[in-house]
């Protein structure tokens, strides 16, 4: 994490004395989340205090689910405002919360009611805030997407934020304005709840991202020709050490202990391979969905994915180097990234130190890297749900039409454009599809071409959806409101194989799993392949999904569902034009006008 320039004189003492410091202290310094909560698990950590176990089927139930009074409510103050920071030791005007990058990590208990107070300090942008992957039941103006859910929050706004903590594990939250997040808009989340393993202390979060020099915005640009703009740097836990500048994130463990970390890939473009020299990886957790525990060397996040990991420091005392690399040129592009696997040319590092006696070791690493690994950037395909669910396979008959298929295409001229059927999706910021609803004008807001509306109407259904790539550049593709299931993927090398096309043939069908596929709130769609997801329609909501390569939305690679409008109407959406008003008058004042749409940039 940073803190702005000008605290770095008085602070950089106290950093670099932290690796005098005695063993005891160096170990408090990592906190102990899991303890700091309501319920102390450590004894076991599968339970929840009788409130739940890692079996308990978190999509039907969470603590205080018929008890809401008795449900603990945890109020946080955040604060979006310009700020010069030198993550990689290179100073950038940033936009960033509460003055640091990343901003603060919000802690909560799995089932409480989180209110979340945004201030809006930025003199020249809107913002609004999205917690990634929190599947907001029943809470649809809570989701945080402008032009979505609600109207920006302009400068010197506040809106706040309130919804239940249904989930448990490891998330992050973002600006949904524009492609804002990528100049340090974002923070991380712990949701702490049972574990699929047991462990002695909880790291914390670990976020990995690209990163430029340029602002987001110009970059954005950028991004309209050609091919996408080579991230200049990258980022572990927020700071880098490169070209001689800044500094590598250090990890302080004690020999013969168990640790969980929680990875996060908060890129805009990148994503990567992680692993950890000497130690392997059992992970316990993909996204907010708890998994049969698996040992992996190395691990691909795509961007927006998480994965909680234990592992175990059983090695020599010593340094050992956490690795990012960037398997093909397909998954993004790195000045951090260029060599073969493990080779010192790949730079996305950051160290490992073992507590010995009562201090830890200056010197860097030499370790070397833990095997190898297959370059694609291809999901994890050993994952299984610890609680398993069936998808009625005979709810699924492919129509080859709107209602069920989603081809993905690209036209690059005269600048970039991203295509779901027809339509690339612009929104409107000052007036959020829900208000539609309000509205009871839905028919309008689906004539708007650009709205890229999908009507999901019937309750508690399976929609199916058959994603085709139709070119070779895989997308993260990020579902709001839900988690989805994961019925299949081409395996495709990316590069050497011909397109695959879904028809839907018996031989297709063979290729799904119904019987107990992954649920999670990321997926890769492969590169000139098809991903076949469904989802059960048990939330009312405007959701959008999208591709989480930040241009790649920009550009118009979303969509969004419209779920059960009915009942939707009957809930309380007075807060999506909460900040309207003040938008527009705000937004006549500025001569900052909006390049894009919040989703996309305009052609
Ligand atoms: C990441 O950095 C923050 C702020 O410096 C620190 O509190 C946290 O412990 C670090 N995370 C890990 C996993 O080391
Ligand atoms: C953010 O900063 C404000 C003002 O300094 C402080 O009151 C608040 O607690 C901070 N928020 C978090 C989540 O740390
Ligand atoms: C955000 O602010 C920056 C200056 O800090 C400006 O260049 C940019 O145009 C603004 N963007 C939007 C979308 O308001
Ligand atoms: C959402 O609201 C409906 C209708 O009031 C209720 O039946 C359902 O249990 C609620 N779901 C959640 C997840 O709170
Ligand atoms: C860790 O455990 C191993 C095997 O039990 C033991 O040989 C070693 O001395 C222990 N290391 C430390 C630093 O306690
Ligand atoms: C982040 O995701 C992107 C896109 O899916 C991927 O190319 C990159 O390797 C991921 N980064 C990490 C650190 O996992
Ligand atoms: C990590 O430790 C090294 C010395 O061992 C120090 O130079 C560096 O500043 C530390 N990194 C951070 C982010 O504090
Ligand atoms: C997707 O593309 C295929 C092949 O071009 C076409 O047959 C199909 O109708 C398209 N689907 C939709 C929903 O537009
Ligand atoms: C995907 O393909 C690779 C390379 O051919 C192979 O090693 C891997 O086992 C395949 N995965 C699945 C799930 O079929
Ligand atoms: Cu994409």
């Amino acid at each position: 994490m940073l803190v702005p320039n000008f605290l770095l004189g008085s602070l950089a003492l106290g950093l670099t004395a932290a690796s005098a410091l005695p063993e005891a202290k160096l170990t408090a310094l990592h906190g102990r989340q899991s303890e700091a909560g309501g319920c102390d698990n450590s004894q076991d950590r599968t339970q929840w205090c009788g409130k739940g176990t890692i079996k308990t089927d978190g999509e039907a139930t969470w603590p205080n689910k018929d008890t809401p009074a008795a449900a603990a409510t945890k109020t946080f103050n955040i604060e979006v405002a310009e700020a010069t920071l030198a993550p990689d030791g290179i100073q950038k005007p940033m936009l960033v919360i509460n003055g640091t990058y990343p901003g603060p990590t919000i802690i909560a208990d799995w089932g409480d009611v989180l209110i979340i107070n945004v201030k809006n300090s930025m003199k020249d942008n809107g913002t609004s805030m999205h917690w990634h992957g929190i599947s907001q039941a029943n809470t649809t103006t809570e989701d945080g997407v402008n032009g979505v859910t609600e109207c920006p929050i302009p400068p010197l706004a506040t809106r706040q934020y309130k919804f239940t903590a249904t989930q448990f594990g490891t998330t992050w939250y973002h600006s949904h304005y524009s492609g804002q997040y990528g100049d340090g808009v974002l923070g991380t989340m712990i949701i702490n709840g049972p574990a699929a393993e047991q462990y002695a202390e909880d790291l914390g979060t670990f976020p990995i991202t690209d990163h430029f020099h340029k602002p987001i915005y110009q970059v954005g640009v950028a991004s309209e020709h050609g091919g996408p703009p080579k991230g200049e740097a990258a980022l572990i836990n927020g700071t880098m050490l490169a070209n001689g500048l800044g500094a590598y994130a250090n990890v302080t463990v004690t020999a013969n202990k168990t640790y969980r970390l929680r990875i996060i890939n908060t890129s805009v473009d990148n994503g990567w391979k992680f692993s950890l020299d000497g130690h392997p990886f059992t992970v316990i957790q993909a996204d907010f969905v708890p998994i049969k525990s698996f040992k992996t060397n190395w691990i691909f996040v795509a961007i927006g994915q998480r994965y909680d990991v234990v592992f175990t420091t059983d090695q020599t005392p010593g340094n050992y180097w956490f690795r990012a690399e960037i398997p093909t040129g397909l998954c993004g592009s790195n000045t951090l990234s260029t060599g073969a696997i493990g080779s010192t040319t790949q730079l996305t590092r950051a160290v490992l130190k073992y507590v010995q006696g009562t201090t830890t070791s200056p010197s860097l690493p030499t370790s070397t890297p833990l095997g190898t690994y297959l370059k694609t950037c291809a999901d994890e395909t050993a994952l299984s749900p610890l609680v398993e669910k069936v998808v009625p396979s005979d709810g699924f008959v492919f129509t080859q039409d709107r209602t069920d298929q989603m081809n993905v295409s690209n036209v690059a001229q005269p600048v970039n454009q991203w295509f779901i059927n027809t339509e690339k999706i612009q929104v409107d910021w000052t007036v959020p599809s829900l208000k539609y609803v309000v509205d009871n004008n839905v028919g309008t807001l689906q004539k708007i071409t650009g709205n890229a509306v999908y009507v999901l109407d019937k309750p508690n259904h399976f929609y199916f959806w058959v994603i085709q790539n139709q070119g070779a550049v895989p997308h993260p593709i990020h579902l709001h409101g839900h988690d989805f299931y994961i019925l299949g993927a081409t395996n495709t090398t990316e590069t050497t194989n011909p397109m695959s096309i879904f028809t839907g043939s018996a031989d297709d069908m063979k290729k799904l799993n119904f019987g107990s596929p992954m649920r999670r709130d990321v997926a890769t769609l492969p590169g000139n392949g098809w991903l076949v997801i469904a989802f059960h329609t048990n939330n009312p909501g405007m959701w959008l999904m999208h591709c989480h390569i930040a241009w790649h939305v920009s550009q118009g690679l979303g969509v969004q569902f419209l779920e059960r409008e009915s009942e939707l109407r009957n809930q309380d959406l007075t807060k999506v034009q909460e900040n309207c008003k003040a938008w527009d008058a705000w937004y006549q004042t500025t001569s900052f006008k909006i390049p894009d749409s919040g989703l996309k940039f305009r052609a």
